[in-house]
């Protein structure tokens, strides 16, 4: 049974930290897709809080190293504010984004959360890339591809200070499952931060079965599970509305195998779903897709179960 019944969803528009324009249609889209109907009708209470408003992207080249980081450090300061609010208030907030820098705001605020409430965290990464760049390892300085670097404590101030604590987490709460673009220098210093990766590789050569056994080993009643779940970690061929796709990603049934697994845990205490891009999506199926897969994180399958 899920431990939360009353959800919060919360749309991000905005693609301030993405190297293509699109991921601010996101939450529309994903409405479109009846994301709250869905989720109503397993019988969870589900409010829209609508979108939060934030800076528009004025699309210009990195300063720095970065772009529009005022822009990004605007939209992740209130993210963090509204993710924080539910949470506080007993609720099970989704984050609907919105490119993946806006993962900062959302999971400092989960960070955050769990120190008051003395619980342990767990973050699960479901991605094509690690998101672990720096100003130095990105030629970009698209931000979308920092934020577990930024999470961890490396990157500008005014985004590692997100959420009152720095580092916001440690690298040993994060579990990524699905990578498989990962830059040379981005990569080493994923190794030397310790960060545990389950990549196409991994899930090629032991199944999703096992590798989310292992990415959920040791979860108990104390712990808040979070996903942070960028669409681009599905397959292209199932889901082609994203602005950086990488080929040889998790099928529908491996995708869904992880979503159910994530459920049958019942530790699911917030979500991202982020880098959905209605501009290079087909009739919307990428949106219908994601809500698919979030109604089966919510216990679809299990409704079927005996246990
Ligand atoms: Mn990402």
């Amino acid at each position: 049974m899920q431990h939360h019944h009353r959800i919060s969803l919360i749309g991000a528009p905005t693609d301030i930290g993405a190297g293509a324009r699109g991921a601010s249609m996101g939450p529309e889209a994903l409405r479109v897709a009846r994301i709250a109907a869905v989720l109503h009708s397993h019988g969870l209470e589900v409010i829209d809080r609508g979108n939060l408003s934030g800076p528009g992207n004025p699309w210009q080249g990195p300063l720095h190293g970065y772009r529009h980081l005022p822009e990004v450090v605007a939209w992740n300061q209130r993210v963090h504010e509204a993710v924080h609010a539910e949470l506080a208030a007993g609720r099970l907030p989704i984050m609907l984004g919105g490119d993946h820098c806006l993962g900062i705001g959302s999971i400092s605020a989960v960070a955050r959360h769990c120190r008051e409430t003395g619980k342990k965290l767990r973050v699960l990464w479901l991605d094509a890339h690690a998101d672990f760049n720096t100003a130095e390892l990105t030629p970009s300085g698209n931000i979308h591809g920092m934020p577990v670097a930024v999470l961890c404590g490396h990157g500008p101030q005014a985004l590692v200070e997100i959420g009152g604590q720095v580092p916001a987490i440690d690298s040993d709460v994060v579990r990524q499952i699905g990578i498989r673009s990962v830059d040379p220098g981005e990569k080493r210093f994923v190794h030397e931060q310790g960060l545990e990766v389950f990549d196409m590789r991994y899930i090629d050569e032991m199944g999703m079965r096992h590798t989310m056994e292992q990415a959920l080993m040791g979860l108990d009643e104390h712990t808040h599970l979070h996903v942070s779940f960028d669409v681009d970690f599905l397959d292209p061929e199932i889901a082609p509305g994203v602005g950086t796709t990488v080929p040889g990603g998790p099928t529908y049934r491996e995708a869904q195998l992880c979503m159910e697994m994530i459920a049958d845990t019942g530790r699911l205490g917030s979500l991202d779903v982020v880098e959905l891009n209605p501009a290079l999506d087909v009739r919307n199926k990428t949106a219908l897709l994601a809500v698919d897969l979030i109604e089966s994180l919510f216990g679809k399958s299990t409704l079927m179960r005996k246990s």
